[in-house]
């Protein structure tokens, strides 16, 4: 796979950090004989505003891609871009000056991403009195102390004399030492399976062979070779003559030439900055802050799960407050809904859902930093727990139940730790397309390929979900299903269009959920009744009663069925309309109206008076192929007021069929012979 180095490990990421004019470029200079600063612009105002990429050789033989990030605060947005992919932090701090407002920002912003490797130099030392070096070193130490780089090397170094430069590799090459990636150790696709039913190391958030992916941070044309872009890998293997999707929106383009540090290479794997020299209609395409990916492994969503962790600050994030969004190397303007509205637990990671004001790809797991409108200040960050919430909200969660849909959502997917096994995309997608990102051939397999654990094969087998969607959102069906059943006791089961627009909001067809809950058992599906399982109706013997009752005045009554409920009964209506619910549960009694709820004045019959009359009609037309409604009437010797509604009951039952004042057979029963055949 990807090249390594001579200690036989992956190169790293070191990414530069630091205020202003602390002396970063100058550092990553003397140290890797490069001047990242080569725009004009940056020469005449000495000042970074672009990222500059450098190589670099540890005295161990680690080689690194050194990143040198500008300072300056209006060019932070770079500096974002930069920071995505770094392994260990080389923070520079200018001796004289001290901790300052980027210093601590930047810090912010790589705890944020989770980059806890890192070592400080305190650099210009020749610009202060030998004495004062120690000091400035302990105040630099005390300040860590309290950040992301608690007990990080502080290293006094000049960029100026060259002082103190071996000892800042060597601590260098110690934190270098300790990087371990999920890019290490990567399976290959076809042993998906086998790795995945064995514990992954347990160090390695492995998105193991996963589908390539790199955020381009930056884009130029090179005259005789065309469009080129950089970045690091985030993720798998790029190789030349690959075909790559450019995302959120974009053509799909072909891997031309790769290059590793001026130097060409066959393939990049994850961890490794890339030049990639692109074939494809670029024209009018702004690539940087783009994502190449394999086709089809992102999914572009405008509605994001995340796990935030708010920095500590005078004034926390507000509902519903526009933010600047930062993942890879894009920046999405949209507005962060609150779940859980108290916010007392500042720095605890919570659930929240991102608003993004035009659609984004980002990965499952994928770190993401968060900006204040304006003033433009970090103000937190976190990772993707839900890459793409549209399907599963359908629609902006601003609501009240949205929002509570969300935050259950996002509870099962924020399990904690980073997942083991490529995600399935907005939570479910097609079997095809999941086999196609976790590289098990070309999508076409059977129900009977290998999913990784964690990735469920829903009813039909047509379709996966995540593990967590799947339980998510059979949390929620139970809960609605359950307070169904607790609404009415007396019934065993419950209509299934309670739970139809909840399961139609979850993207996949209800009845492939329904299905999937009830091949576990979870609950039963009887025609179009669905029960949860375990439980129990609750008939009281006043009920009972009541039922008894209600069964032998509409028995007794025939096709001139009582009005409900029967006089002198002596018990309440409630109790005659739980009575009948269960009976019309049952079928024992029909309501030809197919208003199946209480005791409207809609006419109820036994199911036996049903059953006379509709062999009475059969016989009847049988013998003469039309009946009138006076004709019917006659027949069972009842008025218009029952008969009509129960003609309509036997055409939506395709018995008969209206056709002007008459019925006939229906024509779905043309071919019967006789009516002994029916049912
Ligand atoms: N005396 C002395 N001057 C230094 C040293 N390192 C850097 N400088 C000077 O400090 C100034 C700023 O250095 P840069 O390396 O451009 O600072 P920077 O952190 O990259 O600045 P930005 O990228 O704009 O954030 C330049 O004039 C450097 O020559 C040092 O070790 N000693
Ligand atoms: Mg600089």
């Amino acid at each position: 796979m990807g090249h390594t180095d001579k200690t036989g490990r992956r190169p790293i990421v070191v990414g530069t950090a630091g205020h202003v004019d602390h002396g970063k470029t100058a550092l990553v200079k003397a140290l890797t004989g490069v001047d990242t600063d080569r725009l004009p612009e940056e020469r005449a105002r000495e000042i970074s505003i672009e990222l500059g990429f450098a190589p670099l050789t540890l005295p161990d033989g680690t080689t690194c891609s050194l990143v040198d990030v500008p300072g300056h605060e209006r060019f932070i947005k770079n500096m974002l871009a930069g920071a995505t992919g770094v392994d260990v932090v080389l923070l520079v701090v200018d001796a004289r000056e001290g901790v300052r407002e980027q210093t601590r920002e930047h810090l912010d912003i790589l705890g944020l991403l989770g980059v806890r490797l890192g070592v400080a130099a305190l650099t210009k030392i020749d610009t202060i009195p030998a004495a004062a070096v120690g000091p400035a070193g302990e105040t630099l130490s005390a300040y860590l102390a309290g950040t992301s780089l608690a007990g990080c090397a502080v290293v006094p170094v000049s960029a100026r004399t060259g002082e103190g430069l071996s000892h800042l590799l060597a601590a260098l090459a110690v934190a270098a030492g300790q990087v371990t990636r999920p890019g290490e150790a990567v399976p290959d696709p076809a042993e998906v399976s086998a790795s995945a039913s064995a514990p992954g190391p347990a160090s390695a958030p492995a998105i193991f062979g996963g589908p390539a992916r790199l955020a381009i941070d930056r884009a130029f044309l090179i005259s005789g070779f065309g469009q080129v872009v950089t970045g690091t890998v985030a993720n798998g293997t790029i190789a030349e003559g690959q075909r790559l999707q450019l995302y959120p929106a974009g053509p799909i383009v072909r891997v031309r030439r790769l290059e590793v540090h001026g130097r060409p290479v066959p393939r990049v794997t994850a961890g490794e900055r890339a030049a990639l020299n692109l074939a494809g209609d670029l024209k009018d395409v702004s690539l940087r802050g783009l994502v190449l990916a394999e086709p089809g492994t992102l999914e572009p969503a405008t509605c994001l799960g995340l796990s935030l962790r708010l920095l500590s600050g005078p004034d926390p994030v507000k509902d519903l407050e526009r933010v600047r969004f930062h993942a890879g190397t894009a920046e999405t303007l949209g507005r962060i809904i609150l779940l859980d509205q108290d916010q007392s637990d500042l720095g605890l990671p919570v659930p929240v859902v991102f608003e993004a004001e035009v659609p984004l790809a980002v990965a499952l797991g994928q770190a993401f930093v968060i900006r204040r409108y304006s003033p433009p200040r970090t103000i937190g960050g976190g990772t993707v727990t839900v890459p793409n919430l549209d399907h599963a909200l359908g629609g902006r969660p601003r609501g009240r139940s949205a929002r509570r849909a969300a935050a259950t959502l996002l509870a099962a997917g924020s399990g904690g730790g980073p997942p083991r096994h490529p995600p399935v995309p907005g939570g479910f997608s097609s079997l095809a397309t999941y086999l196609k990102l976790i590289g098990s051939g070309s999508g076409s397999a059977s129900a009977a390929a290998p999913l990784p654990p964690g990735v469920r094969l829903l009813a039909g087998g047509q379709h996966v979900a995540e593990e967590a969607f799947y339980q998510a959102v059979w949390s929620e069906t139970a809960d609605r299903l359950r307070t169904r059943h607790e609404a009415r006791p007396h019934l065993a089961s419950a209509g299934r269009e309670v739970l139809w627009s909840w399961l139609k909001g979850r993207g996949l067809s209800p009845s492939v959920w329904l299905e999937s809950f009830a091949s576990e058992g979870l609950l039963t599906l009887e025609g179009g009744r669905v029960r949860l399982g375990g439980w129990t109706p609750l008939r009281t013997e006043v009920v009972e009663t009541a039922r008894r009752a209600l069964d032998a005045a509409l028995r007794e009554g025939r096709f001139s069925p009582p009005s409900l409920p029967p006089a002198g009964a002596g018990l309440p209506q409630e109790v005659f309309s739980a009575a009948l619910e269960t009976l019309l549960e049952d079928g024992q009694v029909v309501c030809p109206s197919g208003l199946a709820g209480g005791l409207a004045g809609e006419p109820v019959f036994h199911r036996q008076a049903i059953d006379i009359a509709r062999q009475l009609l059969e016989e009847h037309l049988d013998r003469h192929g039309e009946v009138t409604v006076a004709e019917f009437r006659d027949m069972l010797g009842s008025t218009r007021k029952f008969v009509l509604p129960l003609l309509e009951y036997f055409d939506r039952e395709k018995v008969t069929f209206r056709r002007g004042d008459l019925r006939v057979r229906h024509p779905s029963r043309r071919d019967d012979h006789g009516g002994e055949q029916r049912e």
